[in-house]
């Protein structure tokens, strides 16, 4: 199997932790796209009466579409379980995510959300964070003086461009900067550096926050831990 039929056997064993009277949240990436297809057909198929939260509004338009109900996170009163898709994931559960630009609104849902569990192919497993380059979303007002300081931490910033060479924006407006590390020993103490930097709003390190990881092998969905 591809990389692509590994995403959809994760997502589609993750559908089934979905359970009648919940509330979702989802995630964003193209895992996460096998996901709801795979929910929308369980609702239908078992007249399951759910509703979403979403974590852009992609995933918002794809769930609406197949007849999810969806609601606004300030609208519900909790999240019963948060599935989402992962960039990189280590031996010890810790996550960077935030390669398709929505790590804020997909951290709020997450630390919103009682369970979390996070989908992925197996190329995802990684024995130390970093090689996937560390998302930051960082307000206008000050990202030049916000990059010289990742610069000067040796934390390689590069702002993110889209194909035509401009900044990409987020939901929020704001932009990306990713850290090129390579390897991130120590992410706790990382992550409290960067919870530190006024103009950072948010990070794609995403640590002691998941329960459970589904990942799409060649022998099929392995269920983790
Ligand atoms: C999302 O899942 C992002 O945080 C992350 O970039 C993405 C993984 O993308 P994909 O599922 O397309 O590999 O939640």
């Amino acid at each position: 199997m591809d990389q692509s039929e590994l995403k959809k056997v994760a997502a589609e064993r993750a559908a089934e932790f979905v359970e009648d009277g919940m509330t979702l949240g989802l995630g964003t990436g193209s895992t996460v796209f096998f996901l709801v297809e795979a929910i929308a057909r369980r609702v239908k198929a078992e007249n399951l009466h759910i509703e979403a939260v979403a974590t852009s509004s992609r995933t918002a338009k794809q769930a609406s579409d197949l007849g999810i109900t969806m609601k606004d996170i300030n609208d519900v009163d909790h999240i019963d379980l948060c599935i989402d898709g992962a960039d990189e994931i280590d031996k010890h559960y810790q996550g960077i995510k935030g390669g398709g630009a929505a790590h804020t609104l997909e951290k709020m849902v997450a630390t919103t959300s009682r369970r979390n569990i996070w989908i992925v192919d197996e190329s995802k497993l990684v024995d130390t964070l970093g090689k996937f380059p560390l998302p930051t979303e960082v307000i206008p007002f000050g990202c030049e003086q916000v990059f010289h300081r990742l610069d000067a931490e040796g934390l390689h910033p590069q702002f993110r461009l889209d194909d035509s060479g401009q900044r990409v924006t987020t939901h929020n407006k704001n932009f990306v900067i990713d850290l090129h590390m390579g390897k991130i020993d120590h992410p706790h103490l990382l992550k409290q550096f960067l919870d530190g930097q006024v103009g950072i709003l948010e990070h794609g390190l995403f640590l002691d926050l998941v329960d459970t990881v589904v990942v799409g092998t060649q022998d099929g969905a392995k269920v983790l831990p």
